[in-house]
């Protein structure tokens, strides 16, 4: 089968034009990844490169040998992706020490494959391990108002998660683990990427202070939908602090979080539904 005429391919595509939509991709922002099942990459063996050369990672996961990989390229625009899919995104195969990357497929105008590799690939291997390989994506993006939220808030798993919670009530059964907050550091190493999976161990999302937010997930729907419901439930946050300078009249109490739990089934950590004093 011609790599183009994937199934995976086209959903991989049609995601991120959802999110270059819906104004999260400026210029070459944002990246996405999909662990490959055996099948899909069979389906298209015939089309793939297999004699490239293998290129550094910059960080090791040794879990992820010999797996395959789709990507965004490095300084690639998601508003590209549906029209030069070719161009915008690669497949890649990582070694056997989980150390290199080999290029199969993709990129052909040149390039890497993107700058936040290390990230990604490390959310893969935490999330392989705790999950026993049920997530496949790893998505990150720059919604403004999560961003805009790195800001005003305490830079804590605790408050980020609580407020967003308190902003939707279907937000506590989207994420119920929480998520995570990395304080700022520099994009595109290995740092920033042992930060962000030591907090996707427990959460399904990670806010990057004054950057963006990770997201990891089953599915293209999934995932995309959890940065979706994290994003609209910072917006309303920030139209609550525009509105009142974050004075709230009523809000989600803790007890009505448990009943919520009770009835849609999900465990809520108690560290999330804290006494908070009136109004705030
Ligand atoms: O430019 O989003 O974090 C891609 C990025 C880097
Ligand atoms: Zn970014």
């Amino acid at each position: 089968m011609e790599v183009l005429n994937s199934k995976v391919i086209k959903e991989f595509c049609s995601m991120a034009n959802d999110g270059w939509q819906q104004g999260w991709h400026e210029r070459n922002g944002g990246n996405l990844s999909y662990r490959m099942t055996k099948e899909e990459v069979e389906e298209i063996a015939e089309h793939l490169l297999w004699d490239g050369s293998f290129q550094a990672i910059g960080t090791s996961v040794p879990k992820l040998s010999g797996e395959y990989f789709l990507v965004t390229g490095s300084g690639k625009f998601f508003r590209n992706v549906l029209t030069k899919p070719e161009d915008s995104l690669c497949i890649i195969q990582i070694d056997e020490k989980g150390e290199n990357y080999k290029i199969l497929w993709g990129l052909c105008g040149g390039k890497k494959p993107t700058s936040e590799l290390p990230t990604h690939l490390m959310n893969h291997e935490v999330k392989l391990v705790a999950l026993n390989g049920r997530h496949r994506v790893i998505y990150h993006a720059h919604p403004a108002n999560i961003i805009a939220l790195t800001f005003v808030l305490p830079l804590k798993d605790e408050v980020f998660t609580r407020e967003l919670w308190e902003m939707a009530t279907e937000c506590p059964v989207v994420f119920p683990d929480g998520i995570g907050v990395v304080p700022w550091m520099v994009p595109g190493g290995k740092e920033i990427a042992v930060a962000t999976a030591k907090l996707m161990q427990q959460y399904d999302a990670a806010v990057w202070a004054h950057h963006g937010l990770f997201c990891s997930g089953e599915n293209f729907d999934l995932t995309f939908g959890l940065m979706h419901t994290i994003e609209k439930a910072a917006e309303i946050l920030v139209k609550v602090i525009s509105m009142t300078g974050g004075k709230k009249y009523q809000t989600i109490a803790p007890n009505q979080f448990r009943a919520l739990a009770k009835d849609f089934q999900v465990s809520l950590p108690g560290k999330f539904l804290y006494e908070k004093p009136k109004n705030i």
